[in-house]
């Protein structure tokens, strides 16, 4: 057992039941002439995270963490996309349409595929997401449980909608949650702020935050 330094109050790290998740770092959020970057957001905000994501997850595999990948998207056919999310936003072209990098958000596409400065491993667990939620439609509560796993370091985008669904979805099913902050990213400075406020307020009622280093210190002491 090693402590994080985290907020509301410090993390009690097991790292046999522990496991890095990586929410949604797809081409079509976080890549120049993407989808988010066509509906005029600044993608140099969701960028940041990358190199602390990335030497977060070097110092995780080498400790020998499990570590998740998740996507958000469709099946080509949309038999999945609930007409209501298609018609969110009245965009000129949105979900199932072709966007810059192929249609957009559909599994298969250039624009659903993670960015390849966090590539998943061979043996990564991907899992394939239809809502914001991880756990929402998709076999990521078996994977956990199957691996024992308890305790799990969040990093993504965004920070206020599919970090922010999946850390309630799984703190309602027990899991202790801690967001690692300069891992998760908004494209609204506003909801970056907010989005970890509302995790660690009321001590803790969704879980922790903590900085990158904070979760690599607790790593290399325990390795
Ligand atoms: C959004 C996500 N923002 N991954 N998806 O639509 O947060």
């Amino acid at each position: 057992m090693a402590i994080i330094e985290a907020e509301p109050y410090p993390f009690e790290f097991n790292r046999a039941r522990a496991s890095v998740i990586i929410i949604d770092m797809q081409r079509d959020f976080l890549e120049p002439g993407g989808f988010g970057a066509a509906l005029g957001n600044d993608v140099s905000l969701l960028r940041r995270t990358i190199a602390p994501t990335r030497r977060l997850l070097e110092k995780a595999r080498a400790a020998g963490l499990s570590v998740i990948h998740t996507r958000e998207g469709h099946r080509p056919d949309l038999a999945d996309l609930p007409p209501a999310k298609k018609a969110r936003g009245r965009l000129a072209a949105g979900i199932g349409d072709l966007g810059p990098m192929g249609r957009i958000l559909v599994r298969g596409e250039p624009g659903h595929d993670i960015i390849p400065e966090l590539s998943p491993l061979p043996g990564e667990p991907v899992v394939d997401k239809p809502g914001k939620g991880a756990f929402f439609a998709t076999d990521l509560d078996a994977v956990l449980k199957n691996r024992g796993i308890a305790q799990l370091f969040v990093c993504g985008v965004t920070t206020e909608v599919c970090v922010n669904t999946t850390v309630r979805e799984a703190n309602d099913r027990g899991y202790d949650c801690l967001v690692v902050a300069d891992c998760v990213g908004s494209y609204f400075p506003e909801f970056q702020e907010m989005g970890l406020r509302m995790i660690k307020a009321q001590g803790g009622l969704f879980g922790w935050v903590a900085t990158s280093d904070s979760v690599i210190a607790a790593l290399s002491a325990t390795a």
